[in-house]
């Protein structure tokens, strides 16, 4: 790989899928060539609107010698199919969380990438905001002490109304959501940061809004739908209040909604140790708590190091999602073009592997079984 751009492919082009392409321009060392969705309307207008080739022939993608990044970003449902067909082509991935919908699944991409010698991410989106890199570094310089409790939530309202509909709510998506889509956010972040995995769990499930009225023409995330609606049954949670314990002995609890009329991605994570605590919310991410028995500061995100030829923006000039989905980008492209091989990269936990993403499978499909049983359950 001399100096030339990597070339990607990014499939599926809902919510996602163009802050992917803006991400990997801007991450300057990856250049998407195409784009493909399901609608060949909607995706010639996403992809002109982007500047690239569209195309609802993936062949177009998998048979594509010159093609090195395949982004999949649809619906969960096809996360395994599209993703084993990049990985058998012989090109790197990136899959949306959840990675699969099943433990089984999400192991199984883990090692076709292991035995491809193929880089896989998946997309926690979160890792890639400073102060959360911050946090993780204040954690594993020994700043807080032994941790002893980890807690937070996950809030929207784009679903707290009968008439919000998503392609997360067909049964197809999973039978879970709320914890599934954002839980795993959150599962994911607080690990990242504490260094410690999370090991049992006791969940409480919630679907507030057993029927919902789905609209007859499809919609994207965040997006009002209009027209002909029909009256459907639903089975999966919108909302999810979860003890954890971690395996160096910290304990915790998480609240996730995606009913929560006011709040709209609110993700926030507090975690306390023996000598200090500290607090981040993504709304508003660049900046950071720290709390002692004599006193609390706030720390202030300072540029990161510049990677690959780019910088981020100086203090004081905000830095938001859109950039945090840049540097999460940043790293796995620089892993590839400096020749890291994927097995160093997941040993120095230079970008979310897809063994993180079975791992986020493996504590939705604990909690479920805990939700089941009305009791304490181990994650695989
Ligand atoms: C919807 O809950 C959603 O788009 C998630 O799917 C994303 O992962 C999250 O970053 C924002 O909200």
């Amino acid at each position: 790989m001399g100096s030339e751009l990597l070339r990607a492919a990014v499939i599926g082009s809902g919510f996602v899928g163009p802050f992917h392409v803006d991400a990997v321009r801007r991450g300057g060392i990856g250049e998407v060539v195409i784009v493909a969705g399901s609608n060949r309307e909607r995706t010639a207008a996403k992809a002109a609107g982007l500047g690239v080739r569209g195309t609802t022939n993936l062949d177009d993608i998998f048979d594509d010698a010159t093609i090195d990044v395949v982004h999949v970003c649809t619906p969960n449902w096809s996360h395994v199919e599209l993703a084993t067909r990049a990985l058998q082509a012989g090109k790197h991935v990136i899959v949306e969380k959840p990675l699969a919908l099943t433990l089984e699944d999400a192991r199984g991409l883990a090692d076709l990438a292991r035995q491809k010698q193929l880089h896989g991410l998946v997309a926690f989106t979160y890792r890639g905001y400073p102060m959360v890199r911050r946090a993780r570094q204040l954690v594993a310089d020994g700043e807080l002490g032994g941790l002893r409790l980890v807690h937070g939530h996950y809030l929207q309202d784009w679903l707290s109304q009968e008439t919000d509909y998503n392609w997360r709510l067909e049964p197809r998506a999973g039978a879970s959501r709320a914890v599934a889509d954002v839980g795993s956010h959150w599962f994911d972040t607080a690990q990242y940061i504490t260094g410690s995995r999370i090991t049992t769990v006791l969940a409480d499930l919630a679907t507030f809004l057993p029927v919902r009225q789905r609209p007859l023409q499809e919609t994207e995330a965040f997006v009002e739908a209009t027209g002909v609606r029909e009256a459907v049954e639903i089975g999966s949670e919108d909302a999810a209040t979860i003890l954890v314990r971690f395996e160096d002995g910290a304990r915790g609890a998480a609240v996730l909604s995606q009913v929560s009329p006011g709040r709209k991605n609110a993700f926030g994570l507090e975690i306390a140790g023996s000598d200090a605590s500290l607090a981040w919310e993504q709304e508003r991410p660049e900046s950071l708590w720290i709390g002692t028995r004599d006193e609390s500061r706030g720390l202030v995100r300072q540029p990161a190091p510049v990677r690959h030829g780019l910088q981020s923006l100086p203090s004081g000039h905000p830095e938001g999602w859109a950039e945090a989905m840049r540097d999460l980008l940043r790293d796995f492209y620089g892993a590839i073009v400096d020749g890291l091989p994927p097995a160093e990269a997941a040993e120095a936990g230079i970008y979310p592997t897809l063994d993180d993403g079975a791992r986020a499978v493996a504590l939705v499909e604990a909690v479920m079984e805990s939700a089941r049983t009305d009791a304490w359950a181990t994650s695989a």
